[in-house]
Order: structure tokens, then C-alpha cells, then sequence
């Protein structure tokens, strides 16, 4: 895995080279005469997608716990969640003030590809949503909720059927689409679950699973052994299991991360669970158990439960008695939200700046050809590092790659080698430079050795 500066800085330097370019090309828009006005406004509007955060869909089976989650990472309450099916729309989370809920019609945006994808576009109208909030969390990243997979109501079946084309359509003025998915599940993927996520059409590189309700998890809070520590080493098999359709897998106690990040944490609070922390265990299990219990009123106790959960209320208590600061922060930590949000913070976020490049190549391409303006293609290669421009390369075919043209050996390759990305792993660059040239020989499909190529002179770059 890269190291949490790289990333970082390795997005935000793509971000300015890509930037640094098409302002030169705007400030040479008057060379080409009369398409001097297209040349700015492509421009212009490829600066804007640039600049603006990714949008993370998040799905999952019904009461996966996605709004639960989303809450979180928001750090506001603004998704409903119940114990009951709950989520029937499609809501964007975005920055914006004031704070103000407005439909989305999707019908005329974005070019469709086909009639069924007009009609699955057609079937959203009206059910989706952009929610524009004040939230400082919002500035690095959007949020879509959804309706859960396996509803037996069919207006909510149509839209998670119709999720597959409104990850393709843009749902702004700057034409942004939906560039990952952080999906949510709490045991393993179902056939129906697969078949979701590859509909989806995201890159494994822009995709997470979450391996939700971390504290429950196994035999739960009154088992044997650590919940969220079995959930951790259960996400790190799946990681391997599912490196398929997910860049990680993570575990995460979505409650008790909302909580923890949304006020739910209060001074009282944390007097009455310290209050618990001299009850012996067992005694406390039982008690928790009874509606009527006798160390804490019955409506306490269903308050503990309800914002804490069984695990945050045995575990919780000793972090109780430093007060409500240090109980929030036991929260957080153990809930594992800080992990997720690096991440989508990091890879995620990488990927879709290289997934936007490439959008800009392509753009530029276009004009090149529509504008009789070859030379506005050295500007790509003046402007950008030959790594960042070999990595936008890479993105690209994997982008193609989504069919039988290419082995799942030569995906798995092409995307380790933008994860390993520029950390300069000298050694694991060699090894991968050794077996991409290898599988070369043996190579049929051109895309496939297109794909190959690119990490070869990539893994080359790293280690020479
Ligand atoms: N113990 C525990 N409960 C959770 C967790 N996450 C969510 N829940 C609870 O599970 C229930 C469902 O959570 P939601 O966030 O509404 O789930 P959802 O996937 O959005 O549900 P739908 O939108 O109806 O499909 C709520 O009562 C949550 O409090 C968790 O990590 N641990
Ligand atoms: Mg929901």
C-alpha cells in the first residue's frame, strides 16, 4: 500500500500539472482564430471538473447500514436511518448554502447509449435528489445514498436496477458523474450482490467494500471474543477474496462512528455509562438484556443501546469516566471510520483524478481533431510528468478493460502498479516489469497488450 503522503500529493501534483495546461492553453486560445471560444469553454469546463470532489455512491443490501454510514463521514445526521427499510430516493450530498434539497431531472443529460438506458434514466426521474448543505466534510468529497439491493418494493428495485445508468450520467452543471463506490455488506457478496457491482462499471481502483457493523459482528458484543477485532482480520481475507471488485476491504461500526461524529455524545450520556463501569460483566450482559434492568433506568438503557450499541456499552464505559471527549474518541477509533475516510481520501480520490485526466486527454484529442489544433497535444506532454502521463495511460485501458479483451491477471498487474503508483518500491516494481513483459510474448489482444506495455515502461520508470 502507498504511503498516505504520496497519494496525496501525488493527486494534488496531477491535479496542477492538468491545471497549469489548460491555462496555457486558454491563454493561447487566440492563436486558433475563430476557435478561440470552443478551445476556453472546453477548457474551462474541464478546469471545473478538475477541481471538484469526488462523488461516492454508496450501496448495499437493504439495512446494510449505508445512511448509518454516510452520516458518519458526513459528520451530520442528514440521512434518514431506521430499523426498517428506509432510504426510498436517490440523494446527493453536496457542499452548498443555503441549505436547500432540489430534484434532478435526468432525462436530457448526458449522451445515453441506448433506448434501455434512456428508459432506466427515465425511471429515476423524479427520485433523485441533490441536498446542498453547509458541511466542511462535503469540500473533499460527495456522497450519493441509495436505496438497498433485495427490496421487495418495486419503486425502490427500479431505481437500485437503475443505479447502473445513473453512475454514467452527470447530475451537475459540470457534468460530473459518479466516480466510486464504497459498498456495503456485513457477511459475504451474494451472486445478486456481484452482478450489482459489476453493473456498476467502476474500476476495482475506485471501489471499497465495507464490512459494515464491525461491532456486532460474529457472536456480537456478548460473545467470546473481540467483535470488531474478528471483523478487522475477517476485511483483511476479503481484501484478497475481493480484490476482484474492491481496491480494500474495510471494517466499520457505522453506528458507532455516526455517533461518535454527529453530537450523539453527550456529558449526561457518558456520566450514566461510567456510572456501569464497576458492574461485573456478566452481570451488565444479563442486564442489558432485560428491558427492566436494575443498575440503570429502562429508558437509559435504551438510550445506551440506541446510540452506542451493546459493544460501545461494555466497551465504552471505561472511556466514560474521562467524560464525553474521551468516550467520543474511543468511539471513533474503534469504529474504524478513520480508515475508510483515508482511504477514499487517498486511493479513491487518486483514482478519480486519474479517471479525469484521462477525460481531459480525450477532450483535448477532440479538439485536436475538431479544431485542426494538433500542436494543443504537446501541451499533455509539456505540462505532465512522464509518470503521471504513463499513469493516466494505464487508467484509460483499464477503463476499456471491462470485457474478455483482456486477462484478469493483466488488470490485476495494471492496477497494482498505479496502487504501488509512484511510491518508488523499487523491488516490487522490478517484479511486476518482470511478469508484465513475460505475459507481452504470449499476447493476443491488442488492448491487452497496449495495457501491458504501459506498465512495462511505468515499472520501468520505478526501477530501472
Ligand atoms: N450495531 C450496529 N447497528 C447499525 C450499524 N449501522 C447501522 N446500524 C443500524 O441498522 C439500522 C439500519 O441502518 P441504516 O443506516 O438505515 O441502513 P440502510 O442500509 O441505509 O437501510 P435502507 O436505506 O433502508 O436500505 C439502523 O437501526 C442503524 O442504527 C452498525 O455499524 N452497528
Ligand atoms: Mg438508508
Amino acid at each position: 500500500m502507498q504511503s498516505n503522503a504520496y497519494v496525496d500529493s501525488a493527486a494534488k501534483q496531477l491535479i496542477a500539472a492538468v491545471d497549469s495546461m489548460l491555462r496555457e492553453l486558454i491563454d493561447r486560445a487566440g492563436e486558433y482564430g475563430d476557435k478561440q471560444q470552443r478551445i476556453t469553454a472546453v477548457a474551462n469546463e474541464c478546469r471545473q471538473l478538475m477541481q471538484t470532489p469526488p462523488t461516492i455512491l454508496v450501496s448495499g443490501r437493504m439495512k446494510a447500514g449505508k445512511s448509518t454510514l454516510i452520516n458518519a463521514l458526513v459528520r451530520q445526521k442528514i440521512a434518514e436511518t431506521a430499523i426498517l427499510e428506509c432510504t426510498n430516493a436517490v440523494t446527493v450530498y453536496t457542499k452548498g448554502a443555503p441549505e436547500r434539497i432540489e430534484n434532478v431531472s435526468l432525462a436530457n443529460r448526458g449522451a445515453l447509449h441506448s433506448a434501455q438506458s434512456a428508459q432506466g434514466v427515465a425511471d429515476l426521474d423524479g427520485r433523485v435528489k441533490v441536498h446542498y448543505l453547509p458541511s466542511q466534510a462535503l469540500s473533499q468529497l460527495n456522497f450519493v445514498d441509495t436505496p438497498g439491493l433485495g427490496t421487495v418494493d418495486v419503486a425502490n428495485h427500479q431505481i437500485v436496477d437503475g443505479l447502473r445508468e445513473l453512475t454514467r450520467v452527470p447530475w451537475n452543471q459540470h457534468g460530473t458523474a459518479i466516480d466510486g463506490l464504497i459498498y456495503v455488506f456485513d457477511s459475504t457478496l451474494r451472486d445478486d450482490e456481484i452482478a450489482h457491482i459489476r453493473s456498476l462499471g467502476f474500476t476495482t481502483l475506485s471501489s471499497v467494500g465495507v464490512l459494515s457493523r464491525a461491532d456486532d459482528f460474529g457472536a456480537g458484543a456478548f460473545g467470546p471474543s473481540d467483535p470488531i477485532e474478528a471483523a478487522r482480520n475477517r476485511a483483511t481475507e476479503l481484501s484478497d477474496d475481493y480484490s476482484r471488485y474492491f481496491s480494500s476491504v474495510l471494517a466499520v461500526s457505522g453506528l458507532m462512528a455516526e455517533s461518535a461524529e454527529t453530537g450523539a455524545i453527550t456529558e449526561p450520556l457518558a456520566r450514566v455509562l461510567s456510572s456501569l463501569d464497576t458492574v461485573a460483566r456478566d452481570t451488565l450482559i444479563h442486564e442489558l438484556e432485560t428491558e427492566f434492568p436494575n443498575c440503570v433506568s429502562a429508558s437509559s438503557r435504551h438510550k445506551l443501546l440506541e446510540v452506542l450499541g451493546s459493544y460501545g456499552v461494555l466497551e465504552g464505559r471505561n472511556s466514560a469516566s474521562g467524560g464525553a471527549v474521551q468516550l467520543q474518541r474511543f468511539l471513533r477509533q474503534a469504529s474504524g471510520i478513520d480508515s475508510l475516510a483515508g482511504h477514499l481520501g487517498e486511493s479513491i480520490t487518486f483514482a478519480t483524478v486519474l479517471s479525469r485526466s484521462s477525460y481531459v486527454q480525450e477532450k483535448l484529442k477532440d479538439l485536436a481533431f475538431s479544431c485542426d489544433a494538433a500542436e494543443v497535444l504537446d501541451y499533455w506532454e509539456e505540462h505532465l510528468t512522464a509518470q503521471q502521463r504513463l499513469a493516466v495511460t494505464i487508467y484509460h485501458l483499464l477503463s476499456q478493460s471491462s470485457g474478455s479483451r483482456v486477462s484478469t491477471e493483466g488488470v490485476s498487474l495494471a492496477e497494482e502498479t498505479l496502487q504501488m503508483g509512484a511510491v518508488e518500491d523499487a523491488s516490487r516494481a522490478a517484479e511486476i516489469h518482470a511478469l508484465a513483459s513475460r505475459k507481452l510474448l504470449g499476447l493476443v489482444s491488442p488492448l491487452e497488450e497496449k495495457l501491458l506495455g504501459a506498465v512495462c515502461s511505468f515499472t520501468e520508470l520505478i526501477a530501472p
